[in-house]
Formats: C-alpha cells, structure tokens, sequence
C-alpha cells in the first residue's frame, strides 16, 4: 500500500524544517536577484503525481508506455515556451541552466574549439567558461570583461575580440550584470567570423518574457535559461533555438547527456510559462526594474558606489571599496537582520571570491510579495543603516525590528 499519511505525520523532521523555512522567508527580505517564489499553482504542479513516471524520449517518441499525458504535459510546455519568448523551438527538458548550456557546447561544438564569452569576475557565469568547470577545461575560452570606464561590455571590444580570436561560438549572458545586453553587437560579431551566437537570459527570462528587457530573439542562434529567476517557475532549465540547431540539442539533452525528463518540473514550467503570459506578469516584470532602479537610486544618494552606476534590470552590485567593509562581512550583517544578499566579486577586486568587495542585490522576491516605492526607500535606509554599522549589534538588532515591520506589511503566504 502507498502511504498516504500526511508528511507531517510520516516525516515530522522534515515537516517542521519546511515551517521553519516558510516562516524565515515570510519575516525576511529576499535580495539574492536569482531567486524567487512560485505560485501555490506551480507548487502544485510540481508536488504532483507526475514525479513517478519514466519518459525517455520527446512526445509522441517515448521509450516507455503510458506517456500520453505527459507527451501533452511537454507539448503545452513546449508551446507556451515558443509564444513567450518568439522561438521557433523548445526544449523543456534540461534540469538546470547549467545542463542546458553543457548541450549547446556539446551539440554544437568539438572539444578544443574556441568560444568567446564573459569572465567570471566581470558578471558571467561558471559555464561561460570558467576553467573550473567543463566549459573551461574541454574548450578554449577567450573572456571578455567590463569597459574600466564604463564598466558595461563594449561593442566594438567584443567585436575587436572575435576578429582576433575567430570563436566558434559567442556567448552573450550573466549572473551579475545589471545592464541590457547589447544583443545585437553579439550578431554583428558572430556574423563577422562565422560564429553561433548563444544568448544566456536566466538572469532576465522573466523580464523578457514580461517585456521589461530585450528579447535576443531574432538576434540570438540559441538562447538558453534557467526557469527559477525572474521567470517565477520550478527549478529547472530551457532552451530556445533556430531550427536548423534544433534536432542536434534535443539529441544531446537526451540521450546525451540526460535520461529521463523530470516531468513535474516540466509541469511546472508549463504553469509558469502560462502565468507569464498575463498582464498581471507584465506588471511585476516592469515593477521588478523600476525598484531595482528606485533602490539604486536611493543607495546613490546616500553614497554607495553601483557598478555602471545604475541598472536596466532586477539586479545592482553595490561596491563597497572605501566603507572599510567586506563583502563577505556585508552579507554576515543583512542577514542577521533579515536582508538575504550575496557577497559578489566587482570589477579588479582586490579581495579573494570568498570575501570580495560587493554585494549583488536583486528585487525579483521582493516585488513578488508587493513591494513598492515606498516600501523600496525603506529597503534602502535599511541596507545603509547595517552596512554603515555592521559591526554593532544594538544598530543591527533596531533594523531587525524595520525589516520585520516591512515583512508583515508585505505577507508572503497570505
Ligand atoms: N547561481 C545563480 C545565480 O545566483 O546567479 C546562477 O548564476
């Protein structure tokens, strides 16, 4: 017989750990621009039923019986995927960003061959080519970084840099870049040497989707994502492409270098992608960057140092050279009054990646329980007041009680 006690009863530890998670989500700000909370439609979605099953292969084509809800599950994920983003193909089945850009290198790509892509340290990300990481051991990466003037990328370097280096692939996308990517600087360089151009939005996916930011397509030969970011669904990757590449990624993902699809993740992405599409999702993608822009402004005043000096997306990187504060003892600080950010590198950082000298601060969670402008100075006054003082716990203890405040104006799980 299958259990069907509750998981209160069957496992009360992990019970009582998921209360306790809701509960520090629910009494503290979430600033990390990578994450996110789902509907209760797509938790549903992705607590289903649809967990059990095998289905190796693509609808319609499965390497075992009973698929034919989940051959429609993948089309209409598949479908709402290709409107939302204006792709001539889908592929839903990745179970991360990182997989889905480990089948483009794969797919389209030999080992050795050379790709152009963002430096680490600069805003890009593991599998752009970081020698840690396959990308960086099996190929051979040419990094381009920040403009020291204006510490965006650059058109005409990008452009200078495939002439010299010929990749074979151009990267454009990261973790920690605030500004719109120049789509089609990346096509005028692919162009020039023959290059595929790959764009990596799971930094912007939502944003895109809600038309807060541009879309690489037509720009981009593949575009690949996360579906957790600003997006707003499950865990779990997605990649978008012409169709000329379509049939070589869908033979990596599977059998490449994946079995079997995790189909209530792909239920979940169908969910979100639907959500997505509302007006009400176009709001919170262009409310997303106006806080981002409202709190860089605000930090701005009050002194801060932002990269580029402002922002076009979710996400600012606050450098806090000169406040004689690490990022590392940045980040210890918020979270002890209940302000969720990371420690991130910024451009020529003296500090090692474990400490750095910025904090990557993102508005994504934060305008999903409805945070606005006014909501937005406070979140800023809060984030001076702890780093300015961040060593002095009766400073620290009197945000606390700001940052709670803010939270119950702002229930999460209502
Ligand atoms: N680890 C994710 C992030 O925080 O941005 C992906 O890059």
């Amino acid at each position: 017989m299958v259990l069907q006690t509750s998981l209160s009863q069957t496992d009360p530890a992990i019970f009582e750990l998921i209360q306790k998670e809701a509960q520090r989500k629910e009494l503290s700000l979430e600033l990390i621009p990578s994450e996110n909370c789902v509907s209760a439609a797509t938790r549903e979605a992705v607590g289903s039923i649809l967990t059990d099953k095998y289905c190796e292969g693509y609808p319609g084509a499965r390497y075992y019986g009973g698929c034919v809800n989940y051959d429609e599950v993948e089309r209409l994920a598949v479908e709402r995927a290709k409107t939302l983003f204006s792709a001539e193909t889908a592929n839903v089945q990745p179970h991360s960003g990182s997989t889905a850009n480990m089948a483009v290198y794969y797919s389209l790509l030999k080992p050795g061959d050379t790709v152009l892509g963002p430096r680490l340290d600069h805003g890009g990300h593991l599998t752009h080519g970081s020698p840690v990481n396959f990308s960086g051991k099996y190929f051979r990466i040419v990094a381009y970084g920040l403009d020291p003037q204006t510490q965006r990328y650059e058109r005409d370097e990008i452009i200078r840099l495939a002439r010299e280096h010929k990749p074979k692939m151009i990267i454009a996308g990261a973790s920690a870049y605030s500004r719109q990517l120049d789509w089609e600087a990346f096509r005028i360089a692919a162009d020039e040497v023959g290059a595929i151009f790959m764009a990596d939005i799971a930094h912007y996916a939502g944003l895109i989707a809600g038309g807060a930011y541009q879309n690489p397509f037509p720009f981009a030969d593949v575009v690949t994502s996360t579906t957790h970011k600003t997006l707003r669904g499950p865990r779990g990757g997605l990649i978008l492409a012409k169709k000329v590449f379509a049939s070589a990624l869908d033979k990596m993902i599977f059998p490449g270098i994946q079995g079997g699809p995790h189909m209530h993740q792909v239920a979940g992405k169908a969910v979100a992608f639907l959500e997505a599409q509302s007006p009400e999702f176009k709001k919170y993608a262009r409310q997303v960057v106006k806080n981002a822009q409202l709190l860089a402004e605000e930090l701005l005043k009050k002194g801060f140092k932002i990269v580029s000096g402002g922002t076009d997306s979710h996400l600012l990187l606050l450098d806090l050279r000169g406040l004689g504060v690490t990022g590392a003892q940045a980040e210890v600080a918020l979270d002890q009054v209940g302000i969720t950010v990371n420690k991130n590198t910024v451009p020529d950082d003296p500090q090692p990646p474990k400490v750095t000298s910025g904090i990557r601060i993102g508005t994504p969670a934060i305008t999903s329980r409805g945070f606005d402008s006014t909501d937005i100075r406070e979140v800023a006054n809060c984030i001076e007041m702890v780093v300015k003082n961040f060593s002095k716990s009766q400073e620290l203890e009197k945000v606390r009680g700001r940052v709670i405040e803010l939270c119950q104006k702002r229930p999460l799980f209502k």
